[in-house]
């Protein structure tokens, strides 16, 4: 703390009291670095305020005192966004004990969510009044409402319902100079000009701290089928969803792609996974159908889909799920490729997304330019492929030194960029840029783009409080 003025320590005790503050280095440490410890820093204080008009007075006491803030919710970005940096000046704002359900509203199919509410805990509170809050990661024990708006976040069932910015209404947002807006407003329709709740979803916490959301509500899954299936090629998955959705329709929610690889590292490190296949093959789907009504013919129409990927040859081999217990082993596999990689060395993360037909040929150029350039490399290439993004992430040629390997980082992510804007695609699909990839968007974003987002970070946070080093 010794890098604040005694004046600002006062004041910001006295809006969130002892109890708000977090200052002494041990306690401090889990604010410091991220889960799989890639990114770390130090800051000068930790606050948690428990309500908007204490984010409110903190982030005025801020810019008066031209202190920078770094807004911190689950701290489970995969970008480093949520990470100060090293000058231990920073205030880490952190959101955790603003977990307030506002409301819930049946009749406007809406819930009222403070930012610090964690996912799940609004997915419960959705499902206890028979309704559905489709937003769904591996991450979601653990991360918040606000960081999910903050990185726009994407997650398994955008098939169906899109990514957080298509399943908000509405925001409160403190701004830079402490102003509160309440932009909390459940209307479906509201064409008054700019649609300001937009700018703050997807900015990483550089134009203001997200405080609460009006959210939308679905109807409540009540029939769900699960598949897992074998490939013999990406280009087989491409195919693959087109005959399902052709089937299916809004049904299909969930079409999970895994390589080998990604699913050798699960079966290797994540306790309790098992192949439900005696072969091994290059390529597996994860797909999920669902519906509101109870007994719908699920299990009837995907049978109908594999059976005819099957006499195309789409598809090598396939098993339904045939218990609560099998849908969730299913899942398990799919969402332990992140813990299983970690366990395999440094990876290196390309959350990449390319128009759902180049993904076969994203794949096969890439991996071959890589495998060519730096032999050995393990490629673990997963994700969700209805939406065009992979995870295509590289770990370590076994054996090689870490050290090494680190050293190659930013040529590996160069070939894989190069390969992703030469499809027309995107080098962050939906985990934000956070600190790790601001230099590559400075490169590979178009820059009439990024000095029109320069313009907004300034005119809304001209004093560049606004977590500074992340996305600009
Ligand atoms: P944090 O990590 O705390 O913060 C993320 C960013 O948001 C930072 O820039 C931070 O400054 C900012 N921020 C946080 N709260 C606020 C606020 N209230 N106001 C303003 N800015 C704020 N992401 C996906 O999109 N899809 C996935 O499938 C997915 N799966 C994941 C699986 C695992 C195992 C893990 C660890 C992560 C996964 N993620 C996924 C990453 C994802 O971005 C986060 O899990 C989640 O959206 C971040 O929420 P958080 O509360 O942890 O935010
Ligand atoms: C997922 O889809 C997440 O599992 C995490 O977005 C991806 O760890 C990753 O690279
Ligand atoms: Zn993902």
């Amino acid at each position: 703390m010794s890098a604040l003025p005694d004046n600002f320590i006062r004041e910001i005790e006295a809006v969130v009291g002892a109890v708000g503050m977090v200052c002494d280095a041990e306690r401090m440490q889990s604010y410091l670095s991220d889960w799989r410890n890639a990114y770390r820093g130090e800051a000068a204080l930790v606050v948690r305020p428990a309500s908007t008009e204490e984010v409110a007075a903190v982030v005025r006491l801020c810019n008066q005192y031209d202190i920078a803030l770094v807004p911190q919710g689950g701290n489970t970005g995969l970008c480093g966004g949520s990470i100060p940096d090293a000058s231990g000046t920073q205030v880490v704002l952190s959101l955790t004990r603003m977990t307030g359900i506002r409301e819930v509203d049946t009749e406007n199919e809406t819930i009222t969510v403070e930012a610090g509410a964690i996912l799940q805990a609004v997915q419960e509170a959705a499902a206890e009044v028979g309704r559905l809050f489709p937003l769904s990661l591996g991450a979601e024990g653990s991360c918040t409402v606000g960081g999910n708006l903050a990185t726009n976040a994407g997650g398994t069932a955008v098939l169906r319902y899109g990514n957080m910015r298509d399943l908000t209404l509405g925001l409160e947002v403190v701004l830079p100079d402490g102003q509160i807006w309440n932009g909390l407003r459940g209307l479906r329709k509201d064409n008054t000009g700019y649609d300001l709740k937009h700018l703050f979803i997807g900015s990483e916490g550089t134009l203001g701290i997200i405080t609460a959301a009006v959210l939308k509500l679905y109807p409540a899954v009540r029939s769900v089928t699960t598949a897992w299936v074998a490939l013999p090629s990406a280009h087989a998955a491409v195919q693959l969803i087109g005959i399902i959705r052709s089937l299916c329709g809004d049904r299909l929610t969930g079409f999970e792609l895994m390589s080998r690889q990604s699913v050798d590292f699960v079966l290797r490190h994540v306790g309790a996974c098992s192949d439900p296949f005696s072969e091994t093959h290059p390529w597996y789907v994860l797909i999920e159908l669902s519906d509101t009504q109870p007994d719908a013919p699920l299990n009837e129409l995907l049978e109908q889909g594999i059976g005819e990927a099957l006499e195309r040859g789409v598809v090598t081999d396939a098993v339904l799920a045939s218990s609560e217990a099998q849908v969730a082993a299913l899942w398990a596999m799919r969402e332990g490729i992140s813990e299983a990689q970690n366990h395999e060395g440094p990876s290196l993360k390309h959350d990449i997304s390319v128009p759902v037909s180049c993904i076969p040929a994203f794949i096969q150029t890439t991996d071959q330019r890589l495998l060519d350039q730096f032999p050995g490399v393990r490629i673990v290439a997963y994700g969700h492929v209805g939406d065009g993004n992979l995870h295509y992430n590289v770990s370590k040629p076994v054996g090689s030194d870490d050290t090494a390997f680190k050293a190659q980082q930013d040529a590996i992510m160069h070939v894989i960029y190069e390969a992703t804007t030469g499809f027309q695609g995107s080098i962050s699909a939906e985990h934000g840029l956070g600190q790790a990839k601001r230099a590559a968007a400075k490169h590979y974003k178009d820059p009439l783009e990024l000095a029109l987002m320069r313009a907004i970070k300034t005119t809304l946070d001209p004093k560049g409080l606004m977590n500074p080093g992340k996305v600009l």
